[in-house]
């Protein structure tokens, strides 16, 4: 049976506006994934440690029959394909991270997964581009994403429209 998922994709190094809109392509190219609907891009200073670039994020809706386990394996594989490197520090740099934001109506704790992901109420990076595409999403255990924004610290977040440096 085919279900709503929600994606947030992340990056803060090379060519991070670059690295999305290739990773939206591996997305829409997927056989068992189609993109419904894609945010804004954000740039936004980084949480964690500040001795980094800012990062660019994004939320995506898509459709897929694929098995929340078996969703996670993909977004690893493509975050793999764009040289992600995963032995940093906590919270460090990344060409390219992609979280599972949330899965239908489903609340998932395995030890590979929970969903709806839990950074989602404190985190505006999260937060403000999926109020763009879904205000009205009720993530379960958490309440609505506009409500979430509302109740959330935010700080400077740019929609970017032209940002050469960051492409
Ligand atoms: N995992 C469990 N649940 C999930 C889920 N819902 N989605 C497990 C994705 N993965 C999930 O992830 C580590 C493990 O988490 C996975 O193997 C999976 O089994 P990872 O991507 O290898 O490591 P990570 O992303 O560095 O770890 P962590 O703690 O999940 O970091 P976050 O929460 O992704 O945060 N600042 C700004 N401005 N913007 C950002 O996007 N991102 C981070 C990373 C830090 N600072 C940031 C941003
Ligand atoms: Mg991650």
């Amino acid at each position: 049976m085919s279900c709503t998922a929600y994606i947030g994709l992340g990056s803060n190094i090379e060519k991070p506006i670059s690295q999305l809109l290739s990773a939206l392509d591996a997305l829409d190219s997927h056989p068992r994934i189609s993109l419904k609907a894609v945010s804004s891009f954000y740039r936004n200073p980084p949480m964690g440690p500040q001795d980094q670039p800012d990062f660019v994020n994004a939320v995506v809706e898509i459709e897929t029959d694929l098995e929340p386990e078996a969703l996670l394996d993909t977004l690893i594989g493509i975050e793999d394909a764009h040289g992600r490197e995963r032995n940093g520090k906590r919270w460090g740099p990344r060409t390219l991270d992609l979280d599972l934001l949330a899965y239908g109506e489903e609340i998932i704790e395995t030890e590979r997964l929970t969903v709806p992901h839990p950074g989602i109420p404190t985190r505006s990076f999260v937060l403000k581009p999926m109020a763009e595409i879904a205000p009205h999403l009720v993530l379960p255990g958490m309440g609505s994403v506009q409500h979430l924004l509302e109740d959330c610290d935010t700080y400077w977040m740019d929609a970017i429209r032209d940002e050469p440096e960051l492409r």
